[in-house]
């Protein structure tokens, strides 16, 4: 932890004053930055040969925000108010230098300088929506002065971090220098200021922009609109909204008022919490006790994918995407053609997007080759398998692959429950054998779980970490067991909820309760999306489960118009008289009685079961942490960020509530059903996985 003094340091160029931050990783304004570049501007500001200042940062970035750490702790002088007050007070011209990222309280400090330069790798952004925020130091006040209402909406609800060629057009830097050059580039946009006493531009004293939005509030009433879907369930972007409002609305006191109030509430929130926790959460997932950062990476330049159906062309995708040759094997011509087109089709829709363009499609594409030889595969670094989920045909694949692909390879498996310790039986090199479990679809989804075996060595573990990184995943690591982290998870959820139906709820009933909740689909709903026939065979179908049933009745899913829902010409779903007849029959002929059950009962019924085998994968070690836990289901499975996942969701609910509702709850959960002796130790000394270390 450093000091005014060591994170910040003042040297006099000529007649500038340049004030450079040096706290990694990222600058922060942490409480020795902010006493750092407040007692370096005051000083600047008393010495009468400096005529202007330069505030710039070490390191790989500028100022990337507040200090998150410092978060929920009390605050410690010098707010940062004053610290942007001196600086947009200042008698004399300041000027910030950016590079690297200008983000949140970094970039609203940058915009109480009278001036910004940057280099063209630079970023500016105000991403607290992210951590369920908005910018609380006169951001929201201070950009749409600049960039206007419409683009500070887009800005603050998205969080995008925006280059820095596009920030010069908006007016948010005025100059850009040459990459390399950014101190020397500063300092004579500094001496020219003062040569041409130039103004000292006070951000806060611009009205035009945000005058244009007055008197429009169709803006933010048509943005609301546009965006209800995306912001469903959260606070913040809301919450951002009615503070771009006030800066059109008000004077800017008043709007910076405003914005404090919202923003204090939004810090006092719970999904505020959550979303700061997943903030840490996705950046531990990274970090593997036993598999050190300076583990030796297998150097990966060639993949080899076998299987080009849906999730071997969504892996493709992937590295293709960032520049690496795929070779893609098949069985058959038709198939491997097929799986070709999807890829092609995909690209093209991106393109018609306007998320790439036609030379990114055919670049990506030229990277793509197929074959229907596994000896093509020979020389890649990194093979990963993705054919049917069949025990022997995996087993046979990987001992064809074990005598093909040459010595320090990976070989890797898309199985999404198999064991992969069974797997690595079938080849000579186990140590090189590992899950990565993608999620379709695979170039779509941001998890991929990787799943260590018994024998899996560490260089293997640590790339295909370094890999998913690379790719653009988030990734967390799992031990192997029946469905790894996720799966096995959702498994207990869907067993309550079958179960649930016996009892007298209605799909519908469950499906709306998580929808509510924040899931973007319920079970039932997912699996009509999926297809009712998946593993399903005419000829085994015994009328033995309500899905089979259904099947039987040719009710397969969307695809077939019906399900669990009735569907209508645009995949409409609705509650189904039909369904609810073939639930109530299955009922009378088990000799159930249908019984109301609340939505509170089917949260529970359905959440609390998932946060139990959570704390099982916990104390098996399965996975190392809880919240890896979390950040699987928050990036594979839809939960709501704004809840932190199901072992944060836990925390919040209390861990001792949860073991007493499961015990309420008794045999309804099911003969097979057990308490986790972790969650119940927890419990009962009053503690919380976060505790876990
Ligand atoms: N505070 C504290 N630590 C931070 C941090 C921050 N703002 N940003 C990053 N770190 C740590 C991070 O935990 C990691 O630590 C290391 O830096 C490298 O990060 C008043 C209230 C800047 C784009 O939301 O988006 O300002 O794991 O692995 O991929 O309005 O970090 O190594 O121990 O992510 O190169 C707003 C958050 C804050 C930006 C770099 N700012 N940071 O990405 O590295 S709220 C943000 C990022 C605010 C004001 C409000 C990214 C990055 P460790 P990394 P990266």
């Amino acid at each position: 932890m450093g000091t005014a003094d060591t994170v910040a340091s003042l040297a006099i160029d000529g007649h500038v004053a340049v004030l450079m931050l040096d706290s990694p990783p990222v600058n922060a304004l942490s409480q020795a930055v902010r006493e750092g570049i407040l007692n370096g501007v005051n000083e600047a500001i008393a010495r009468p040969e400096v005529e202007a200042v330069v505030l710039i940062c070490d390191g790989r970035t500028f100022i990337a925000g507040a200090d998150i750490t410092e978060f929920g702790k009390p605050p410690r002088a010098p707010g940062l108010r004053e610290v942007q007050d001196a600086i947009e007070n200042a008698p004399k011209p300041v000027i910030a230098a950016i590079h690297g990222t200008a983000l949140g309280g970094g970039l609203e400090v940058a915009l109480c300088c009278h001036y910004r330069v940057a280099v063209p790798s630079a970023r500016c952004g105000l991403p607290e929506v992210n951590l369920g925020l908005l910018p609380g130091a006169g951001g929201t006040q201070r950009l749409p002065r600049i960039v206007g209402a419409p683009k500070a909406l887009e800005m603050v609800t998205s969080g995008q971090h925006v280059g820095a060629r596009e920030c010069l057009a908006m007016g948010l830097v005025d100059e850009i220098v040459p990459e390399g050059e950014l101190r020397a580039g500063a300092v004579a946009l500094a001496r020219r200021i003062v040569a041409e006493r130039r103004p000292l531009k006070k951000v806060r004293e611009s009205d035009d922009k945000v005058a244009a939005a007055r008197g429009h509030p169709e803006i933010f009433a048509d943005f609301r609109k546009a965006n209800a879907r995306k912001f469903r369930g959260f606070l913040a972007p809301e919450y951002n909204i009615r503070c771009i409002e006030a800066a059109v609305n008000l004077p800017f006191d008043e709007g910076l008022k405003v914005e404090r109030q919202l923003f204090t509430e939004l810090m006092q929130g719970t999904q505020s919490a959550a979303q700061r926790y997943v903030f840490f959460a996705e950046r531990q997932a990274w970090k593997i006790p036993d598999v050190p950062d300076d583990t030796p990476l297998v150097p990966v330049k060639k993949v080899g994918i076998i299987g080009a159906g849906t999730m071997g062309g969504g892996i493709a995708m992937n590295f293709a995407g960032v520049g690496l040759p795929v070779t893609l094997v098949e069985t058959r011509q038709d198939a491997l053609d097929r799986g070709l087109a999807v890829i092609r089709r995909n690209y093209e829709n991106s393109a018609r997007r306007g998320r790439m363009t036609m030379v990114d499609v055919d670049r990506r594409m030229a990277l793509l080759s197929g074959s229907l030889d596994l000896r093509s595969l020979a020389d890649c670094d990194l093979v990963i398998e993705a054919v049917f989920e069949n025990m022997a045909i995996k087993k046979e694949v990987f001992a064809r692959l074990d005598a093909i692909v040459k010595p320090g390879a990976i070989l890797a498996t898309n199985t999404s429950a198999l064991d992969i310790d069974e797997i690595a039986t079938a080849v000579k090199r186990p140590e090189a054998v590992i899950g990565m479990h993608f999620f379709s679809p695979a170039n779509v989804m941001r998890l991929l779980e990787v799943v260590r075996a018994k024998q899996t060595s560490r260089p293997v573990i640590a790339t295909a970490m370094q890999t998913a990184r690379k790719i653009g995943k988030v990734a967390a690591l799992s031990g192997v067991c029946p469905g790894f982290i996720g799966n096995r998870i959702l498994a207990a959820r869907t067993q309550q909820a079958q179960a649930m139906l016996m009892e007298g709820a209605m799909p519908w009933d469950i499906d709306r309760a998580l929808y509510d909740f924040g899931l973007p689909m319920g079970p039932f709903a997912m699996s009509d999306l999926a297809g009712l026939d998946i593993g399903w065979s005419k000829e085994a179908s015994r009328s033995s489960t309500i899905r089979e049933v259904l099947c039987e009745m040719g009710r397969r899913g969307q695809k077939t118009g019906a399900g669990y829902y009735d569907y209508d010409e645009q995949r409409n779903a609705k509650p189904s008289p039909v369904t609810e007849q073939v639930i109530r029959d299955f009922m009378a002929k088990a000799g159930g009685t249908p019984r109301e059950i609340s939505t509170e009962e089917i949260l529970e019924r359905c959440l609390y079961p998932m946060i139990n085998e959570g704390a099982k994968i916990l104390e098996e070690g399965i996975a190392i942490r809880a919240s890896d836990i979390d950040i699987v289901w928050i990036n594979g499975y839809g939960w709501p960020v704004y809840r932190g996942g199901p072992m944060f969701y836990g925390d919040t609910v209390g861990l001792a509530t949860i073991v007493a509702r499961l015990r309420a709850f008794g045999p309804k959960l099911g003969r097979q059903f057990t308490i986790s002796p972790l969650l119940e130790k927890l419990a009962a000394e009053g503690r919380r996985f976060q505790d876990l270390r």
